[in-house]
Order: C-alpha cells, then structure tokens, then sequence
C-alpha cells in the first residue's frame, strides 16, 4: 500500500550499475512464524560506472532489517540508512563483503512475490521485482552472480528443500531440523532465484542429451498430485530434444526441477535449474484435464524450459528489454507446439489470440511497444504486447531471413551474448550480422506501439493483362505517440484463378518461373504492385500466415470470402475468409429488426463443412468456431454489447436450426472409439462433438438433450465431460444445469483445477452466471479469495467472457468489478490490476456504457492507499 504517488521509470535514464556482486550466499531459517535470511555478498565497484562516488544502495521491499556488517564488523547505526525501499552504506571499499540479516513473514505475504507459504509449502517468486522482498540486494536484471543457497527448515514438516543449481551437502541440525545446501555454477541475475520447502512427492525420469550427458528430471508435487505429473515429463522431455535439433541448445545443469504450487499469480517461472508452476499449468489427467488444458501445459513446460537459453543464458539488461526474453521465447514455443500438432490450428490458435486481446491492448489506454521506454509498475508490463506482439516481431525476421539465416542469427546471438544481459538492439543486430540483412526500418516494431492497417485496393487491366495492388499503411497514434513512420512489413501473398488455381505471381512481363505465393516487403506509405500474365480478375488471398501483426482492409465481396473459404491453398487464409464471412453476417445484424434475413450462403458454407469428411477435420473444428463477442466487440466502434450477443446468437440458432440434421449426423460420427490420446486428430474430433452437441442444445433438441446427459455421466475424459456440462449449463433446461453441476462438484470437490474449471463454466454462462450467480460462487466454501487461480475462475471470467452479462445496461457488472478490484488491491495488487483490464476498455462501447464504466474507473482510483500496480492501470486509463 502506498500513499504518495508513483514515479514513472524512464528507460533514457538507464545507468550501468554502479557496484556489481560476484556471489550471494544465502542462509534460510524457515519457521511457521517467519524466515531469517542471512545474506552474504561480495561486490566490487563497477569499473564501468558512471559515478565512481556513489554509496551503495541495495533495494529492499517489505523487510525488517535486523544486522548489517562489512567485511565482517557490525556496521554503526549511523554507518548506513534503512530506507525501507533502499538500504544505504554511504561509505565502502573497492572491494567488500557485506552480510546482511532480514527478517520476512512468509505466511503472511498475500502478494505472492518473493517467498510466500501455498498450501503448507515455502515456494517463491522473484520475478520481476520479487527478490527484494526477501533481502536487500541490487534487484535489476543486469547484476548477475554465483548463489549458493542453505535452507533450514522442520525436517518432518519440510523434508524437501530446493534451490537452484546442485546439491552440494545437507544434513541434520538441532530440534528435529534439517539443512540442504545448493550451489548454482551459472552466475544470475536474483529475478532468477528460487526456493522451494515441502512435504512434496518426487517424480524421476532422466534425459541424454545430444552430446550425451545424462540429465536428472526431477518433479516435485502435493502427495495427491502424483499421478498428474506423465503428461508435464513428456512434454519436458520433447521440448528438451526439440530445442537440441531446430535450435542446436543443449541443457546445461546435471538437474531440471518443476514444482507445482497452488498459489501463484501467473502460469509459470522459468527459475535456472527449477521451474515453478501453477499447479493448473502443470498438472493433467485424462480424468481431470481437458485437451485444451493439455495443449497448455506441453506449450508452457516448453515455454519456461526454452527459458533456459533465451532468457536465463541470455538475460535482459532492463525491464524495458522484457520482450527480448518474452517475444523470442513465445515464438520458440509456438514453433514447437506447431511441429508437435498441426501447424494451421496453432497459428489460428495464435492468431485469434492476438487479433482480440493484442489489438484491443494496442487500441487501448494501456497501448505500449514491444520495447516500452517508461512504466511505473513493471508487474503491469507482462502483457499481450510484450508476450504475443514481440512473438510475431519475431516472426517477421524468420520470414524476412528464412529459417536458415534465422538460424545463423539465433547461434550467433546465443555465442555472442552467452552470460550477459543484452537489449533487443542487440538481438535484432545478431540478425543483422548473421544475415547481411538491414533492419534498420524494421527496429520500429520495437519502438512504436499500435496496430498498424493496411488498406488494400486493386484493379484489372484487362487489355494488358495486369492486376494492380495497392497498398497503403498508417499506424494510429497511441498514448504518448502520434504522426508515426512507416514500418517495415512482411505482406505475404497469393493469387486465385476462377478455378481456385494459384496464379504464378509475375512481378514483370515475362518473369519465369515465377512463385505462386510471394512475400511483398512493404516499407513506404504506399505500395504499388502490378501482376503480369494475369487473364481474369483474380481473388487476392492477402497477409497468407499472418505474415504480419497488422489489421488488412480490403473491400471484400462475400462472394470472394466464400471462394476463398473453399479454395484457398493456404488453410490459415481459409480459415480467415470464414471469419471474415461470419463477422460480417453477424455485424450486419446487430440492431436489425428481428425478422431481418440471414444470409443463406453461410448456411451452405458451414453445411459443406460439416458434412464432408475429406476436409482436414482439424481445420473444419476451427472454421465451425463463430468469432468470438470479444472479437466482434475488438472490430466495432461504440460496441453494444447485448445487441451483439443477441445477433451472435440468433446466427448460432438459426445455424442449428438449418443445419439440425447434419450436426447431429456430425455428432455421431465423432462419438469416441478406442483409447484417449492427446493427437491432432482425435482433439479435432471431441471438438466437433461438443461443438455439434452444444449447438443442438442451443435449440433445445431433446435427443441432443438425451446424448448430453450420456455423454456426461458416461465421459472418459475431461474434454467431453466438461463439454456436455458446458452444454447443459447453457442450455435452457434449469433442471438440467443444476443436477449436472451438483453431480460434477460432488465428483471432483478434491481437485482444485477442477473446480476452477467448475467455477469458470458457471462464470462464463449467460444462464448460470448471472450476477446474483456469481455473488453465491464467492461465497461457495472451495471459493478462496487468496488463490489467484479461484478469483479469475469466477471474477475474471465473468468480466471477460460473460460479456452481456458484465455490460449489464444498468451498470452492475461494472460496480461488481470495481468492488473486488478495491478489495483485492490491498491483498494481492498484481492480480487487482490485471482484473482492471475490462474497464480499461471503456472507450469502446456506446455512450451510455462508457460513462458507467468511467464511473467504476473513478470509485477504483479514490480507494485510499491504492498499490501502485492498479494506480498506473487506472490514472492511464482515464487520463485523456
Ligand atoms: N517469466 C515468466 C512469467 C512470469 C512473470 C512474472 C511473474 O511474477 C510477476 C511470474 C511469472 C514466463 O514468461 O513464463
Ligand atoms: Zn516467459
């Protein structure tokens, strides 16, 4: 909590530090009433530093000092300044070695950064800002040293006892108490640190690498865990050997260590040597996770292992620099996920992510680069932009390059910049060197935030045979930025004859050999482009792959979306001319009178691909998806959020209504056969079973009633029981839902990943989730105000995907939010902040939801004693 208002952090005021640490020795007496930590560090006055004078200053957050000394002697109270924030020494040698001795509170630590208690167990989170919380110490990510950590700890109560690195000695102490001690030989920056204390059971499997050591895998979990672990090991092992042969990176400690834990405000961290999860990030059964949750897991396991290089080997100099490890190690475990199941699901995966939740943060309050040059809470800056923005700038220099000199940049990155903290110049200038290419344009991704639209128009020369292109590029001004230059933008694209047949893409008269799909590099304001040979007005299949983070305008008729939905040889651009077809039915809609017509050529279309089994059944799960409320919501200016979600629905219902007799054909034939197995195909195929089965509910057909009610009792797995209950709860059969969600608590009450999945079904339904609904899930007994997991299963689901229900026209959702938002603050402001996140979006909608959801804004910000975290979020939202 604080009372004065927060600095703002500049990234043109970044200094070198001024004293750097070679080793920590850390000491860790854990008890049930708080820690002593005893830290131990050598430091030496930077040679680089720019103020060769200044007194040391060590960040510190929430500690009480008990002892200082130097080289060994107690320092004088007036020797140095406990600031609260910052410990001074006014006064040091060269070279010297400073003990200090902290006492922390961890079962009291509700905000869940540095060392905290989750069920009964010591664990911590350091990043970003986190290690200050338990010792005074230079928390920046450039100040990397040697640790050597001793915990201490109840044997019977804690007989596990973790850090990073290797175990280099324990043993017994006095009073049933037990030591370990772990040194790690890799130098660190302390975001990196990591302590874990539990009566935990140990799961061992074992890796060889490619130059043939051999690796101890080791997972620590809760006793009633043990059997969740064999999906989490797997996906560890096929990350490990997928970063050895598409990357040439090879594991470098004799162990690697995951932990899962309760309690913890994001899905995982990558801590050198042991990786801490969110249990909901981690743990899986067949019985217990659906596919969707498996797919989650191999891709984070992946994401924080991948960590190891591109993140830990290779750190960031500054937060500012938090997408160098972020945005390269997102697009590394998207690389992977899409090697290990079908490449065009995952990037549709990616893609509808970052179409509505990136854009709508880039058009947005909160707007940032990928590279931001200020903040005043870092915790705020783990967002979409940093993450899934930096992930596709990334992208575009593989494209740009080709895998093969992306390659050549990646090793030399990785040999250049081995153990030290670098910015994203120098990544983006690795690439450069090792390829010989200019990205001297290309460094604005970095630097200027917002979306940027490119507007398309053509036109055919018939008499000479040529297609003309145009295009013209302009990046909206964000907060902070206006009058923005021209970037440099990947725009891979492809031609379509009146057969649907890939037309060789001729740049000049002539041209031999020409391809039939091409990567245009768009760098001025306004491109022409003109295509030879061509003897009929083609349909142009734009921005193929996503090639770029960019919104793509182009007067599309829904003839050509329905050609392209059918012929497109690029499956991504398919899927994309549906959406596109869907979102403009469902936009043309909105506010229409109720006997307004629907177009009939999307019945056909969605009939087609229901009803034919040639097609890539994976693709054809994707296309049924309808674009999302949030979507649609993201694409429209003075959005109307019911209107919306009724002309969605009346879509969906008249779909199933058409289509009643094929879906049900559809749900048939994906009934399940055989074992369970987590493949592309067989996820396809649940998906198009709960897809047909929910859809027919939608109509209330009472032999789709009569399945989903089989099929929930009789389900083998998560995935097709939590999509019959999905289906009963929207439904409009009250007995239904109730019985359905009594027998799912009473069955699976132990598990809490599961009841998160409970209270999130409940949350997210216009039939169960009603505000006065989700007033009795927070007061529900498995309902913790204290475990992020539980709050953004009923709180943040409610704000994000009960849409009409939070933009309630009376205000109510808003008020609720703002409600838990102020009583969060206090306990756990990381996770109060991000719940803000809705509200932030006020200048979205109709002038009438705008002012209600200003109003919230306001009664959030004169909550006295507001955290800096949910400070930023609201004064920049509502600033002009
Ligand atoms: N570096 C982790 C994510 C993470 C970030 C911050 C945290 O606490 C504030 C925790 C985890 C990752 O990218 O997986
Ligand atoms: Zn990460």
């Amino acid at each position: 909590m604080r009372t004065n208002q927060p600095q703002t952090i500049y990234l043109s005021d970044y200094r070198v530090p001024a004293y750097l640490v070679d080793t920590v020795d850390l000491r860790f007496e854990l008890f049930e009433e708080g820690a002593r930590v005893h830290s131990t560090l050598s430091l030496r006055r930077n040679p680089a530093a720019t103020e060769p004078g200044a007194p040391l200053e060590l960040d510190g957050d929430s500690l009480r000092l008990e002892s200082v000394a130097l080289d060994g002697n107690n320092l004088a109270p007036d020797a140095y300044e406990d600031r609260g924030d910052q410990l001074v020494v006014h006064s040091v040698p060269g070279q010297f070695e400073l003990t200090v001795v902290t006492w922390i509170e961890p079962q009291n630590n509700t905000r869940l950064e540095g060392l905290y208690k989750s069920s009964g167990m010591f664990c911590t989170q350091c990043e970003a800002e986190g290690f200050r919380c338990i010792t005074y110490f230079p928390d920046r990510p450039d100040v990397m040293a040697r640790f050597r950590t001793r915990i201490e700890a109840s044997r019977q109560a804690y007989p596990v006892l973790l850090s990073n690195g290797n175990d280099v000695d324990r043993g017994e102490l006095d009073g049933g108490r037990h030591f370990v001690t772990w040194e790690d030989p890799f130098p660190k920056p302390c975001y990196l640190f990591a302590l874990v204390a539990g009566d935990l059971v140990e799961k061992r499997d074992r890796f060889t690498t490619m130059s043939g050591r051999d690796i101890d895998l080791r997972m620590y979990v809760e006793p009633r865990n043990a059997e969740k672990c064999d999906h989490a090991m797997d996906s560890l092992k096929r990350s490990m050997r997928w970063d050895e042969e598409v990357y040439g990176r090879e594991y470098d400690l004799d162990i690697f260590m995951i932990v899962a834990v309760d309690d913890f405000n994001m899905g995982a961290m990558e801590n050198k040597g042991l990786n801490i999860f969110n249990s909901s990030c981690v743990l899986a059964s067949q019985d217990t996770a659906t596919d969707l949750a498996f797919q989650r897991i191999e891709a984070i396991v992946a994401h924080e292992y991948f960590h190891n290089w591109s993140g830990n080997r290779v750190t960031c100099r500054d937060w500012f620099q938090l997408s160098l490890k972020e945005g390269f190690t997102v697009f590394r475990d998207s690389q992977f996920s899409s090697d290990m199941g079908s490449p065009t699901v995952k990037r549709i995966e990616d893609v509808t992510l970052l179409r509505t939740a990136q854009f709508a943060e880039d058009g947005g309050p909160m707007a940032h680069p990928v590279r931001p040059a200020s903040y005043m809470e870092i915790s705020n800056f783990y967002t979409l932009t940093i993450y899934e923005k930096g992930a596709e700038v990334v992208r575009m220099i593989h494209t740009l390059l080709g895998p093969d000199l992306f390659r050549k940049g990646s090793d030399l990155y990785f040999e250049r910049h081995d153990g030290q903290a670098v910015t994203t110049d120098d990544f983006v200038k690795a690439m450069e060197d090792a390829s010989g290419r200019d990205l001297g344009q290309f460094r604005l991704w970095y630097e200027q935030a917002g979306t940027p639209v490119l507007t398309v128009s053509d036109d055919f020369d018939e008499a000479r045979g040529v297609y003309r292109l145009s295009v013209e590029q302009c990046i909206p001004d964000t907060p902070g930025q206006s009058r923005k230059k021209p970037q440099h933008i990947p725009f891979a694209l492809g031609l379509l004859g009146g057969d649907g047949e890939p037309l060789p893409l001729l740049l000049a008269a002539g041209e031999k050999n020409a391809p039939v799909e091409r990567v245009l590099e768009l760098t001025d304001e306004v491109h022409h482009f003109e295509f030879h040979g061509v003897r009929e007005k083609p349909v142009p299949s734009l921005l193929r792959h996503f090639s770029a983070p960019v919104r793509v305008e182009y007067p599309w008729s829904r003839e050509q979306l329905l050609f392209l939905m059918s012929h497109d040889p690029d499956g991504f651009n398919r899927w994309d001319a549906g959406q596109r077809l869907a979102v403009d039915v469902i936009l043309s809609l909105v506010g229409a009178p109720e006997n307004a017509t629907i177009e009939p050529r999307l019945v056909t279309a969605y009939r087609q691909l229901i009803s034919d089994p040639e097609l890539d059944q994976a693709l054809v799960a994707k296309m049924l998806q309808l674009p999302s409320e949030a979507y649609l919501i993201e694409l429209s200016e003075d959005a109307d959020v019911p209107a919306i979600h009724q002309a969605r629905e009346r879509v969906l219902r008249h779909l199933a209504l058409s289509l009643r007799d094929e879906l049900m054909a559809c749900y048939q034939r994906n009934l399940s056969s055989g074992d369970y197995v987590v493949t592309p195909e067989a996820i396809a195929r649940r998906s198009l079973l709960n897809t047909a089965l929910s859809w027919l509910l939608m109509i209330n057909d009472e032999e789709a009633r009569a399945l989903a009610a089989r099929q929930f009792s009789e389900a083998d797995n998560m995935t097709d029981r939590l999509g019959a209950l999905r289906a009963l709860v929207n439904s409009d059969y009250d007995g239904d839902r109730n019985q359905a969600l009594a027998a799912f608590y009473q069955r699976f009450q132990n598990d809490p990943q599961v009841v998160e999945q409970w209270f999130s079904v409940q949350a997210a339904s216009q039939q169960a989730g009603s505000l006065s609904q989700i007033h009795a899930l927070l007061r529900h007994p498995a309902f913790d105000w204290k475990n992020p997991n539980k709050v953004r299963s009923v709180v943040g689901v409610f704000a994000g995907q009960n849409l009409a229900a939070f933009h309630d026209p009376d205000g109510s959702g808003y008020e609720f939010l703002a409600e838990q938002v102020c009583r969060l603050d206090d306990s756990n402001p990381q996770i109060a902040a991000r719940l803000v996140t809705p509200l932030t979006r006020w200048k979205k909608f109709a002038p009438a939801y705008r002012a209600l959801m200003k109003a919230a804004l306001e009664r959030i910000r004169d909550k006295p004693g507001l955290s800096r975290d949910v400070y930023e979020v609201v004064h920049k939202s509502l600033a002009d």
